[in-house]
Protein backbone atom coordinates (compact mmCIF):
# COMPACT_ATOMS: atom_id res chain seq x y z
CA UNK A 1 0.00 0.00 0.00
CA UNK A 2 1.66 3.62 -1.04
CA UNK A 3 1.41 5.98 1.77
CA UNK A 4 2.44 8.50 -1.13
CA UNK A 5 -0.06 11.05 -2.50
CA UNK A 6 3.17 12.65 -4.91
CA UNK A 7 1.54 11.47 -8.62
CA UNK A 8 6.02 11.82 -9.92
CA UNK A 9 6.59 9.75 -7.19
CA UNK A 10 3.91 7.08 -7.36
CA UNK A 11 4.27 7.15 -11.56
CA UNK A 12 8.31 6.06 -11.06
CA UNK A 13 8.13 3.48 -8.54
CA UNK A 14 5.04 2.22 -11.29
CA UNK A 15 7.07 2.51 -14.11
CA UNK A 16 10.38 0.71 -12.47
CA UNK A 17 8.23 -2.17 -11.07
CA UNK A 18 7.03 -2.44 -14.65
CA UNK A 19 10.75 -2.73 -15.82
CA UNK A 20 12.11 -5.41 -12.54
CA UNK A 21 8.41 -7.00 -12.44
CA UNK A 22 8.68 -8.15 -8.77
CA UNK A 23 6.20 -9.97 -7.22
CA UNK A 24 5.05 -7.25 -4.18
CA UNK A 25 5.96 -4.12 -3.86
CA UNK A 26 6.64 -2.68 0.27
CA UNK A 27 6.87 0.67 0.80
CA UNK A 28 8.95 1.49 4.15
CA UNK A 29 8.32 3.83 7.05
CA UNK A 30 11.65 2.89 8.64
CA UNK A 31 8.75 2.14 11.80
CA UNK A 32 10.40 -0.71 13.92
CA UNK A 33 8.05 -3.07 13.33
CA UNK A 34 8.41 -3.09 9.74
CA UNK A 35 12.05 -3.57 9.80
CA UNK A 36 11.93 -6.64 12.58
CA UNK A 37 9.65 -8.32 10.12
CA UNK A 38 11.83 -7.62 7.25
CA UNK A 39 14.87 -8.61 9.03
CA UNK A 40 13.14 -11.82 9.88
CA UNK A 41 12.36 -12.17 5.99
CA UNK A 42 16.37 -12.43 6.18
CA UNK A 43 16.91 -14.55 8.64
CA UNK A 44 14.31 -17.09 7.51
CA UNK A 45 16.38 -16.93 4.18
CA UNK A 46 19.36 -16.80 5.84
CA UNK A 47 20.28 -13.74 3.72
CA UNK A 48 21.53 -11.96 6.76
CA UNK A 49 22.40 -14.44 10.33
CA UNK A 50 21.84 -12.54 13.71
CA UNK A 51 24.62 -12.50 16.03
CA UNK A 52 24.98 -13.33 19.92
CA UNK A 53 22.09 -10.82 21.16
CA UNK A 54 23.67 -10.86 24.51
CA UNK A 55 26.79 -9.54 23.93
CA UNK A 56 25.70 -7.78 20.27
CA UNK A 57 22.13 -6.96 20.91
CA UNK A 58 20.50 -6.19 17.14
CA UNK A 59 23.45 -6.83 15.40
CA UNK A 60 23.55 -8.94 12.13
CA UNK A 61 26.36 -10.89 9.95
CA UNK A 62 26.59 -10.09 6.37
CA UNK A 63 28.35 -11.81 3.55
CA UNK A 64 28.61 -10.41 -0.08
CA UNK A 65 30.01 -12.71 -2.63
CA UNK A 66 33.69 -13.01 -3.05
CA UNK A 67 33.49 -10.82 -6.11
CA UNK A 68 31.79 -8.09 -4.92
CA UNK A 69 33.86 -6.79 -1.88
CA UNK A 70 34.44 -3.00 -2.72
CA UNK A 71 33.44 -0.28 -4.35
CA UNK A 72 33.89 -0.66 -8.31
CA UNK A 73 35.28 2.36 -10.25
CA UNK A 74 36.09 0.49 -13.52
CA UNK A 75 32.40 -0.20 -13.06
CA UNK A 76 31.15 2.93 -11.95
CA UNK A 77 30.05 5.45 -14.54
CA UNK A 78 28.94 9.40 -14.67
CA UNK A 79 26.44 9.65 -18.23
CA UNK A 80 26.35 13.52 -19.67
CA UNK A 81 25.22 14.02 -22.43
CA UNK A 82 28.74 15.45 -23.37
CA UNK A 83 31.91 13.42 -22.53
CA UNK A 84 33.12 16.53 -21.46
CA UNK A 85 30.85 17.41 -18.41
CA UNK A 86 32.25 14.42 -17.13
CA UNK A 87 35.54 14.91 -17.30
CA UNK A 88 39.03 13.06 -17.67
CA UNK A 89 38.72 11.44 -14.57
CA UNK A 90 35.50 9.85 -14.73
CA UNK A 91 34.02 7.23 -17.39
CA UNK A 92 31.30 8.35 -19.24
CA UNK A 93 28.86 6.64 -21.42
CA UNK A 94 26.18 8.59 -23.28
CA UNK A 95 23.08 8.56 -20.75
CA UNK A 96 20.52 7.01 -23.43
CA UNK A 97 22.96 3.92 -24.63
CA UNK A 98 23.37 3.32 -20.50
CA UNK A 99 19.72 3.15 -20.35
CA UNK A 100 19.23 0.89 -22.60
CA UNK A 101 22.02 -1.44 -21.88
CA UNK A 102 21.10 -1.48 -18.00
CA UNK A 103 17.78 -1.67 -18.89
CA UNK A 104 17.67 -4.45 -20.53
CA UNK A 105 19.55 -5.69 -17.42
CA UNK A 106 16.75 -4.62 -15.08
CA UNK A 107 14.25 -6.00 -17.15
CA UNK A 108 12.35 -8.75 -14.82
CA UNK A 109 15.38 -8.55 -12.43
CA UNK A 110 13.58 -8.65 -9.20
CA UNK A 111 11.05 -11.36 -10.38
CA UNK A 112 9.79 -13.61 -7.72
CA UNK A 113 11.60 -10.96 -5.54
CA UNK A 114 9.80 -8.56 -3.19
CA UNK A 115 10.47 -4.96 -4.18
CA UNK A 116 11.43 -2.48 -1.46
CA UNK A 117 10.93 1.27 -2.07
CA UNK A 118 12.41 3.34 0.64
CA UNK A 119 12.17 7.68 1.02
CA UNK A 120 14.85 8.95 2.77
CA UNK A 121 16.87 11.73 4.20
CA UNK A 122 20.52 12.98 3.82
CA UNK A 123 20.87 15.70 6.33
CA UNK A 124 17.82 16.57 8.88
CA UNK A 125 14.80 16.99 7.52
CA UNK A 126 13.42 20.45 7.47
CA UNK A 127 16.98 22.04 7.16
CA UNK A 128 18.29 23.99 4.58
CA UNK A 129 21.43 21.29 4.15
CA UNK A 130 18.29 18.11 3.48
CA UNK A 131 18.05 16.28 0.11
CA UNK A 132 16.15 13.67 -0.06
CA UNK A 133 16.01 10.60 -2.29
CA UNK A 134 14.38 7.41 -2.80
CA UNK A 135 15.69 3.97 -3.28
CA UNK A 136 13.96 1.14 -5.03
CA UNK A 137 15.93 -2.78 -4.07
CA UNK A 138 15.48 -5.98 -3.70
CA UNK A 139 17.79 -6.32 -1.25
CA UNK A 140 16.99 -6.37 2.48
CA UNK A 141 20.62 -6.20 3.75
CA UNK A 142 20.15 -2.62 1.58
CA UNK A 143 16.70 -1.76 3.76
CA UNK A 144 18.39 -2.11 6.65
CA UNK A 145 21.76 -0.82 5.51
CA UNK A 146 19.68 2.31 4.24
CA UNK A 147 17.18 3.07 8.04
CA UNK A 148 21.01 2.98 9.77
CA UNK A 149 23.15 5.23 6.91
CA UNK A 150 19.96 7.97 6.22
CA UNK A 151 16.90 9.09 7.93
CA UNK A 152 13.95 6.70 6.75
CA UNK A 153 10.75 7.81 7.86
CA UNK A 154 7.14 9.40 8.03
CA UNK A 155 8.40 13.08 8.26
CA UNK A 156 10.45 11.48 4.87
CA UNK A 157 7.09 10.98 3.14
CA UNK A 158 5.25 14.30 4.57
CA UNK A 159 8.01 16.15 2.46
CA UNK A 160 7.62 13.83 -0.57
CA UNK A 161 3.80 14.45 -0.43
CA UNK A 162 4.06 18.24 0.33
CA UNK A 163 5.93 18.46 -3.07
CA UNK A 164 9.14 17.88 -2.25
CA UNK A 165 11.98 17.07 -5.07
CA UNK A 166 14.39 13.73 -5.02
CA UNK A 167 16.91 11.38 -6.79
CA UNK A 168 15.61 8.79 -8.25
CA UNK A 169 17.82 5.68 -7.18
CA UNK A 170 17.37 2.01 -8.49
CA UNK A 171 18.91 -0.90 -7.22
CA UNK A 172 18.83 -4.55 -8.13
CA UNK A 173 21.21 -7.18 -7.08
CA UNK A 174 19.72 -9.01 -9.88
CA UNK A 175 22.50 -12.38 -10.07
CA UNK A 176 25.16 -10.48 -8.91
CA UNK A 177 26.83 -11.09 -11.96
CA UNK A 178 30.35 -8.80 -11.27
CA UNK A 179 30.52 -9.05 -15.74
CA UNK A 180 27.39 -7.12 -15.70
CA UNK A 181 27.68 -4.50 -12.45
CA UNK A 182 27.00 -1.07 -13.08
CA UNK A 183 26.85 1.94 -10.94
CA UNK A 184 25.55 4.70 -13.30
CA UNK A 185 24.89 8.33 -12.53
CA UNK A 186 22.74 10.32 -14.03
CA UNK A 187 23.37 13.95 -12.91
CA UNK A 188 21.04 15.57 -15.46
CA UNK A 189 17.98 13.50 -14.40
CA UNK A 190 19.07 13.50 -10.95
CA UNK A 191 19.13 9.73 -11.08
CA UNK A 192 20.82 6.54 -10.12
CA UNK A 193 20.97 3.06 -10.97
CA UNK A 194 23.06 0.12 -9.43
CA UNK A 195 22.94 -3.47 -11.08
CA UNK A 196 24.45 -6.55 -10.08
CA UNK A 197 26.16 -5.67 -6.65
CA UNK A 198 25.36 -6.01 -3.39
CA UNK A 199 28.43 -4.44 -1.79
CA UNK A 200 27.43 -0.74 0.61
CA UNK A 201 29.60 1.29 -1.49
CA UNK A 202 28.13 0.40 -4.58
CA UNK A 203 24.48 -0.13 -3.45
CA UNK A 204 23.93 2.41 -0.43
CA UNK A 205 22.76 4.97 -3.35
CA UNK A 206 22.15 7.99 -0.43
CA UNK A 207 25.93 7.36 0.64
CA UNK A 208 28.69 7.76 -2.52
CA UNK A 209 26.34 7.94 -4.86
CA UNK A 210 23.72 10.60 -3.82
CA UNK A 211 25.69 12.81 -0.83
CA UNK A 212 28.82 12.71 -3.32
CA UNK A 213 28.30 12.11 -6.91
CA UNK A 214 24.88 13.79 -7.49
CA UNK A 215 25.96 16.40 -4.58
CA UNK A 216 28.85 17.96 -6.02
CA UNK A 217 27.06 17.91 -9.07
CA UNK A 218 23.99 20.08 -7.80
CA UNK A 219 26.92 21.88 -4.80
CA UNK A 220 28.10 23.12 -8.65
CA UNK A 221 24.50 24.26 -9.80
CA UNK A 222 23.35 25.75 -6.29
CA UNK A 223 26.45 27.07 -4.81
CA UNK A 224 27.43 24.59 -2.29
CA UNK A 225 29.62 21.99 -1.94
CA UNK A 226 29.19 17.94 -1.32
CA UNK A 227 33.21 16.10 0.14
CA UNK A 228 34.53 13.70 1.34
CA UNK A 229 34.92 15.10 4.70
CA UNK A 230 35.10 14.36 8.16
CA UNK A 231 34.10 16.87 10.78
CA UNK A 232 35.03 17.42 14.20
CA UNK A 233 34.09 19.37 17.48
CA UNK A 234 37.22 20.71 19.47
CA UNK A 235 36.33 22.06 22.76
CA UNK A 236 38.66 23.42 25.58
CA UNK A 237 36.86 24.30 28.99
CA UNK A 238 35.69 27.77 29.24
CA UNK A 239 36.33 28.61 25.25
CA UNK A 240 33.96 28.57 22.18
CA UNK A 241 34.21 25.32 20.56
CA UNK A 242 36.11 24.69 17.26
CA UNK A 243 35.33 22.60 13.83
CA UNK A 244 37.59 21.24 11.55
CA UNK A 245 36.49 19.37 8.36
CA UNK A 246 39.08 16.52 6.99
CA UNK A 247 39.42 14.91 3.63
CA UNK A 248 41.38 11.76 3.19
CA UNK A 249 41.20 9.03 0.62
CA UNK A 250 38.97 5.78 1.43
CA UNK A 251 40.52 3.63 4.40
CA UNK A 252 43.20 6.06 5.59
CA UNK A 253 41.75 7.08 8.78
CA UNK A 254 39.05 9.56 8.91
CA UNK A 255 36.98 7.36 10.97
CA UNK A 256 40.08 7.53 13.48
CA UNK A 257 40.38 11.32 13.01
CA UNK A 258 36.94 12.12 13.53
CA UNK A 259 36.51 9.75 16.78
CA UNK A 260 39.87 10.20 18.42
CA UNK A 261 40.29 10.10 22.18
CA UNK A 262 42.93 13.09 23.23
CA UNK A 263 46.23 12.04 25.03
CA UNK A 264 45.73 12.21 28.66
CA UNK A 265 48.16 15.34 28.61
CA UNK A 266 45.36 17.32 26.62
CA UNK A 267 42.75 15.82 28.61
CA UNK A 268 43.77 17.32 31.79
CA UNK A 269 44.29 20.63 30.13
CA UNK A 270 40.50 20.60 29.78
CA UNK A 271 39.93 19.06 25.62
CA UNK A 272 37.81 17.20 24.57
CA UNK A 273 36.48 16.29 20.76
CA UNK A 274 33.38 15.06 19.83
CA UNK A 275 32.19 13.36 16.15
CA UNK A 276 29.98 15.12 14.07
CA UNK A 277 30.72 12.88 10.41
CA UNK A 278 33.59 10.51 9.38
CA UNK A 279 33.05 10.41 5.78
CA UNK A 280 31.16 13.24 4.20
CA UNK A 281 30.62 17.12 4.33
CA UNK A 282 27.66 19.12 2.76
CA UNK A 283 29.00 22.71 3.19
CA UNK A 284 27.03 26.17 2.47
CA UNK A 285 28.20 30.07 2.98
CA UNK A 286 26.93 31.40 5.92
CA UNK A 287 25.74 35.09 6.18
CA UNK A 288 28.27 35.46 8.55
CA UNK A 289 30.71 34.88 4.92
CA UNK A 290 32.11 32.03 7.39
CA UNK A 291 31.77 28.00 5.47
CA UNK A 292 29.16 26.10 7.90
CA UNK A 293 29.08 22.01 7.47
CA UNK A 294 26.67 19.11 8.24
CA UNK A 295 26.96 15.36 8.10
CA UNK A 296 24.30 14.15 5.90
CA UNK A 297 24.27 10.66 6.77
CA UNK A 298 23.14 9.01 9.76
CA UNK A 299 25.75 6.32 10.30
CA UNK A 300 29.13 5.29 9.71
CA UNK A 301 30.38 2.84 7.27
CA UNK A 302 33.44 1.39 8.41
CA UNK A 303 36.18 -0.55 7.63
CA UNK A 304 36.96 -2.78 10.63
CA UNK A 305 39.97 -4.36 10.43
CA UNK A 306 42.89 -2.01 12.55
CA UNK A 307 39.70 -0.61 14.98
CA UNK A 308 40.31 -1.53 18.49
CA UNK A 309 39.97 -0.11 21.71
CA UNK A 310 43.32 1.44 21.44
CA UNK A 311 43.08 2.63 18.08
CA UNK A 312 39.34 3.69 17.98
CA UNK A 313 37.40 2.64 21.27
CA UNK A 314 34.53 5.24 20.03
CA UNK A 315 34.57 2.96 16.63
CA UNK A 316 34.29 -0.03 19.11
CA UNK A 317 31.91 0.92 21.70
CA UNK A 318 29.53 1.82 18.29
CA UNK A 319 29.03 -1.15 17.10
CA UNK A 320 28.33 -2.84 19.70
CA UNK A 321 24.16 -2.82 19.15
CA UNK A 322 21.98 -2.19 16.07
CA UNK A 323 25.06 -3.01 13.98
CA UNK A 324 25.38 -5.19 10.87
CA UNK A 325 28.99 -6.82 10.09
CA UNK A 326 29.88 -7.32 6.91
CA UNK A 327 32.55 -9.58 5.33
CA UNK A 328 34.57 -10.13 8.98
CA UNK A 329 35.44 -13.36 10.73
CA UNK A 330 32.81 -15.32 12.93
CA UNK A 331 33.44 -16.56 16.29
CA UNK A 332 31.12 -20.09 16.61
CA UNK A 333 32.04 -20.25 20.00
CA UNK A 334 30.18 -17.20 21.25
CA UNK A 335 28.85 -16.37 17.85
CA UNK A 336 30.49 -13.04 17.78
CA UNK A 337 32.93 -11.49 15.21
CA UNK A 338 36.58 -10.85 14.85
CA UNK A 339 38.83 -8.91 12.26
CA UNK A 340 42.38 -8.45 12.55
CA UNK A 341 43.78 -6.76 14.89
CA UNK A 342 40.66 -6.36 17.01
CA UNK A 343 42.89 -8.11 19.68
CA UNK A 344 44.93 -10.73 20.11
CA UNK A 345 42.74 -13.42 20.78
CA UNK A 346 41.66 -14.41 17.29
CA UNK A 347 39.06 -17.38 17.60
CA UNK A 348 40.16 -20.81 16.82
CA UNK A 349 36.51 -22.05 16.06
CA UNK A 350 35.80 -19.64 13.75
CA UNK A 351 34.79 -18.84 10.10
CA UNK A 352 36.48 -16.77 8.36
CA UNK A 353 34.61 -14.04 5.53
CA UNK A 354 33.94 -16.95 3.03
CA UNK A 355 32.45 -18.96 5.27
CA UNK A 356 35.69 -21.02 5.76
CA UNK A 357 36.59 -22.83 8.76
CA UNK A 358 39.00 -20.62 10.17
CA UNK A 359 41.38 -21.47 13.16
CA UNK A 360 42.63 -17.94 14.00
CA UNK A 361 46.11 -18.79 16.16
CA UNK A 362 46.92 -21.00 13.59
CA UNK A 363 45.63 -19.39 10.34
CA UNK A 364 47.95 -18.24 7.37
CA UNK A 365 44.94 -16.68 5.53
CA UNK A 366 43.17 -13.61 6.95
CA UNK A 367 39.89 -14.07 9.03
CA UNK A 368 38.46 -10.93 7.63
CA UNK A 369 38.64 -9.29 4.33
CA UNK A 370 40.45 -6.27 4.52
CA UNK A 371 37.83 -4.12 3.54
CA UNK A 372 35.24 -5.71 6.00
CA UNK A 373 33.11 -3.35 7.60
CA UNK A 374 30.42 -2.04 9.52
CA UNK A 375 27.61 0.07 9.75
CA UNK A 376 26.36 1.55 12.81
CA UNK A 377 24.24 3.66 14.05
CA UNK A 378 25.93 6.91 14.35
CA UNK A 379 23.55 7.64 17.69
CA UNK A 380 25.62 5.13 18.77
CA UNK A 381 28.74 7.15 19.18
CA UNK A 382 29.92 7.72 22.48
CA UNK A 383 31.50 10.96 21.79
CA UNK A 384 28.83 11.85 19.13
CA UNK A 385 28.19 16.01 19.26
CA UNK A 386 24.71 17.41 19.76
CA UNK A 387 25.32 19.67 16.41
CA UNK A 388 24.47 15.67 14.60
CA UNK A 389 21.65 15.66 15.10
CA UNK A 390 20.08 19.38 15.02
CA UNK A 391 21.52 19.09 11.32
CA UNK A 392 22.34 22.82 11.74
CA UNK A 393 25.61 23.63 9.68
CA UNK A 394 28.68 24.19 12.01
CA UNK A 395 31.26 26.95 11.28
CA UNK A 396 34.72 25.07 9.52
CA UNK A 397 37.72 26.73 11.25
CA UNK A 398 39.99 24.61 9.60
CA UNK A 399 40.03 22.06 6.16
CA UNK A 400 42.84 19.44 6.26
CA UNK A 401 43.53 17.53 3.51
CA UNK A 402 45.64 14.17 3.79
CA UNK A 403 46.91 11.11 2.06
CA UNK A 404 48.61 8.21 3.27
CA UNK A 405 52.44 8.72 1.67
CA UNK A 406 55.58 6.86 2.74
CA UNK A 407 57.84 9.99 1.79
CA UNK A 408 57.61 13.24 0.39
CA UNK A 409 54.75 14.54 2.50
CA UNK A 410 55.59 16.58 5.89
CA UNK A 411 53.18 15.60 8.96
CA UNK A 412 51.71 19.27 8.96
CA UNK A 413 51.81 22.63 6.70
CA UNK A 414 49.62 25.26 5.96
CA UNK A 415 48.14 26.78 2.56
CA UNK A 416 48.92 30.32 2.33
CA UNK A 417 45.57 31.40 1.11
CA UNK A 418 42.29 29.76 -0.02
CA UNK A 419 43.37 29.43 -3.70
CA UNK A 420 46.80 28.22 -2.51
CA UNK A 421 44.60 25.20 -0.17
CA UNK A 422 42.79 24.39 -3.24
CA UNK A 423 45.91 23.55 -5.14
CA UNK A 424 47.52 21.78 -2.29
CA UNK A 425 43.94 19.67 -2.25
CA UNK A 426 43.96 19.45 -6.10
CA UNK A 427 47.52 17.44 -6.09
CA UNK A 428 46.81 15.41 -3.50
CA UNK A 429 48.16 11.79 -4.01
CA UNK A 430 48.14 8.59 -1.84
CA UNK A 431 48.55 5.14 -1.32
CA UNK A 432 45.49 3.14 -3.06
CA UNK A 433 43.71 0.80 -0.36
CA UNK A 434 41.11 -1.96 -0.06
CA UNK A 435 38.46 -0.24 -0.54
CA UNK A 436 38.18 0.03 -4.13
CA UNK A 437 38.89 -2.84 -6.33
CA UNK A 438 42.28 -2.69 -7.94
CA UNK A 439 46.14 -2.79 -6.51
CA UNK A 440 46.83 -1.95 -3.32
CA UNK A 441 49.64 0.84 -2.33
CA UNK A 442 50.14 2.23 -5.54
CA UNK A 443 50.52 6.57 -5.58
CA UNK A 444 47.74 7.91 -7.56
CA UNK A 445 46.21 11.41 -7.34
CA UNK A 446 43.00 11.95 -5.71
CA UNK A 447 42.33 15.63 -5.58
CA UNK A 448 40.46 16.87 -2.05
CA UNK A 449 40.08 12.94 -1.98
CA UNK A 450 37.30 13.10 -4.61
CA UNK A 451 38.79 11.67 -7.51
CA UNK A 452 36.09 8.11 -7.35
CA UNK A 453 33.45 10.93 -5.90
CA UNK A 454 33.17 13.55 -7.76
CA UNK A 455 29.93 13.75 -10.37
CA UNK A 456 31.29 16.36 -13.13
CA UNK A 457 34.50 17.49 -14.68
CA UNK A 458 36.98 18.06 -11.95
CA UNK A 459 38.49 21.54 -13.99
CA UNK A 460 35.02 22.76 -13.17
CA UNK A 461 35.12 21.69 -9.63
CA UNK A 462 38.59 23.31 -9.12
CA UNK A 463 36.83 26.18 -10.88
CA UNK A 464 33.65 25.86 -8.34
CA UNK A 465 36.07 25.81 -5.03
CA UNK A 466 37.94 28.78 -6.22
CA UNK A 467 34.40 30.43 -7.02
CA UNK A 468 33.61 29.43 -3.82
CA UNK A 469 36.60 31.02 -1.87
CA UNK A 470 35.49 34.33 -3.34
CA UNK A 471 32.48 34.44 -1.93
CA UNK A 472 33.24 34.07 1.83
CA UNK A 473 34.54 37.07 3.57
CA UNK A 474 35.88 34.83 6.38
CA UNK A 475 37.06 30.97 4.67
CA UNK A 476 38.69 28.20 6.71
CA UNK A 477 42.34 28.06 7.20
CA UNK A 478 43.47 25.01 4.70
CA UNK A 479 46.16 22.56 6.05
CA UNK A 480 47.45 19.42 4.82
CA UNK A 481 48.55 16.54 7.03
CA UNK A 482 50.35 13.10 6.58
CA UNK A 483 50.41 10.68 9.56
CA UNK A 484 52.12 7.90 7.39
CA UNK A 485 55.57 9.11 6.83
CA UNK A 486 58.32 6.50 7.44
CA UNK A 487 61.66 6.21 8.14
CA UNK A 488 64.40 4.21 6.09
CA UNK A 489 63.44 1.11 7.65
CA UNK A 490 60.67 1.75 6.77
CA UNK A 491 58.69 1.88 9.90
CA UNK A 492 56.01 4.88 10.92
CA UNK A 493 57.97 8.21 12.45
CA UNK A 494 54.26 10.01 13.93
CA UNK A 495 52.44 7.61 16.55
CA UNK A 496 48.97 8.88 14.82
CA UNK A 497 45.62 7.96 16.26
CA UNK A 498 44.81 10.32 19.54
CA UNK A 499 47.95 12.25 19.03
CA UNK A 500 47.12 13.65 16.00
CA UNK A 501 45.27 16.34 17.85
CA UNK A 502 48.95 17.83 18.30
CA UNK A 503 48.85 19.03 14.90
CA UNK A 504 44.91 20.02 14.97
CA UNK A 505 45.61 22.10 17.81
CA UNK A 506 48.29 23.85 15.87
CA UNK A 507 46.30 24.53 12.99
CA UNK A 508 44.21 25.78 15.48
CA UNK A 509 46.36 28.23 16.75
CA UNK A 510 47.39 29.46 13.24
CA UNK A 511 43.52 29.72 12.66
CA UNK A 512 43.17 31.83 16.12
CA UNK A 513 46.53 33.86 15.01
CA UNK A 514 48.65 33.05 18.48
CA UNK A 515 51.45 31.74 16.69
CA UNK A 516 53.28 32.22 13.65
CA UNK A 517 54.74 30.03 11.18
CA UNK A 518 57.81 28.96 8.78
CA UNK A 519 57.52 29.81 5.16
CA UNK A 520 58.76 26.97 3.56
CA UNK A 521 58.74 26.00 -0.90
CA UNK A 522 54.88 23.95 0.44
CA UNK A 523 53.47 26.56 2.59
CA UNK A 524 53.54 27.43 6.38
CA UNK A 525 55.00 24.91 8.45
CA UNK A 526 55.25 24.99 12.75
CA UNK A 527 58.22 26.97 13.84
CA UNK A 528 60.59 24.80 15.84
CA UNK A 529 58.46 24.26 19.56
CA UNK A 530 54.95 25.60 18.30
CA UNK A 531 53.77 21.90 17.70
CA UNK A 532 53.61 20.09 21.26
CA UNK A 533 55.19 16.90 21.25
CA UNK A 534 55.08 16.77 25.17
CA UNK A 535 55.31 12.88 26.46
CA UNK A 536 56.08 11.92 23.10
CA UNK A 537 59.16 9.89 22.78
CA UNK A 538 60.49 11.76 19.37
CA UNK A 539 63.82 12.93 18.96
CA UNK A 540 64.80 15.96 17.43
CA UNK A 541 66.19 14.24 14.31
CA UNK A 542 62.90 12.31 14.04
CA UNK A 543 60.86 15.59 14.13
CA UNK A 544 62.84 16.81 11.19
CA UNK A 545 63.02 14.14 8.81
CA UNK A 546 58.89 14.21 9.25
CA UNK A 547 58.93 17.98 8.11
CA UNK A 548 61.65 17.70 5.86
CA UNK A 549 61.09 19.01 2.12
CA UNK A 550 63.42 16.56 -0.01
CA UNK A 551 64.35 18.71 -3.33
CA UNK A 552 64.71 14.89 -5.38
CA UNK A 553 60.85 13.85 -3.97
CA UNK A 554 59.78 17.20 -4.76
CA UNK A 555 60.73 17.39 -8.20
CA UNK A 556 59.21 14.28 -8.73
CA UNK A 557 56.27 15.32 -7.28
CA UNK A 558 56.14 18.68 -9.22
CA UNK A 559 56.47 15.75 -12.16
CA UNK A 560 53.61 14.32 -10.98
CA UNK A 561 51.26 16.93 -10.44
CA UNK A 562 52.13 18.04 -14.20
CA UNK A 563 51.18 14.73 -15.39
CA UNK A 564 48.13 14.63 -13.52
CA UNK A 565 47.09 18.36 -14.59
CA UNK A 566 48.00 17.44 -18.30
CA UNK A 567 44.71 15.60 -18.10
CA UNK A 568 42.93 18.48 -18.45
CA UNK A 569 42.13 20.57 -21.63
CA UNK A 570 42.17 23.57 -18.87
CA UNK A 571 42.81 24.55 -15.67
CA UNK A 572 41.73 27.57 -13.20
CA UNK A 573 44.62 29.66 -13.68
CA UNK A 574 45.22 30.20 -9.91
CA UNK A 575 46.54 26.79 -9.81
CA UNK A 576 48.86 26.26 -12.89
CA UNK A 577 50.43 29.30 -11.42
CA UNK A 578 50.09 27.82 -8.03
CA UNK A 579 52.61 24.95 -9.66
CA UNK A 580 55.00 27.12 -11.41
CA UNK A 581 55.76 28.36 -8.18
CA UNK A 582 56.17 25.51 -6.60
CA UNK A 583 58.00 24.08 -9.64
CA UNK A 584 60.10 27.47 -9.08
CA UNK A 585 60.58 27.10 -5.05
CA UNK A 586 61.75 23.35 -5.37
CA UNK A 587 64.37 23.96 -7.98
CA UNK A 588 65.62 26.66 -5.94
CA UNK A 589 66.29 24.73 -2.75
C1 LIG B 1 33.91 4.59 2.07
C2 LIG B 1 34.87 4.73 0.97
O1 LIG B 1 33.30 3.52 2.20
O2 LIG B 1 35.40 5.84 0.81
O3 LIG B 1 33.72 5.56 2.81
O4 LIG B 1 35.10 3.76 0.23
MN1 LIG C 1 34.66 7.33 2.17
Amino acid sequence: MTMITNQFVNDWVKEMAELTKPEEIIWIDGSEEQLEAIKQDALTTKEMLELNQEKLPGCLYYRTKPTDVARDEKRTVICTRRKEDAGPTNNWVDPQEMYDKMGKLFDGSMKGRKMYVIPFSMGVVGTEFSKIGIEITDSIYVVLSMAIMTRVGRDVIDALNAGADFTKCLHSKADINEQEKYIAHFPEDNTIWSINSAYGGNVLLGKKCLALRIGSYLGKQEGWMAEHMLILKVEKEGEEPKYVCGAFPSACGKTNLAMLTPPEYFKEQGYKVSTIGDDISWLRIGEDGRLYAVNPENGFFGVAPGTNMKSNPNAMLTTMKGTIFTNVARNLDDNTVWWESMDKNPPANGEDWLGNPWNGPEADVKGAHPNSRFTAPAANCPIIADEFSTGEGVPISAIIFGGRRAKAEPLVYQAKDWNHGVFIGSAMASETTAAANGQVGVVRHDPMAMLPFCGYNMAEYFQHWIDMGKKMTNPPKIFHVNWFRTDENDQFMWPGFGDNLRAILWMLDRCDGKIDAEETPLGLAPKKGDLDVTGLDLSDEVLEKLFAVNKADWEAEVEGIQEFYDKFDSLPVELTDALATLKAEIEAL
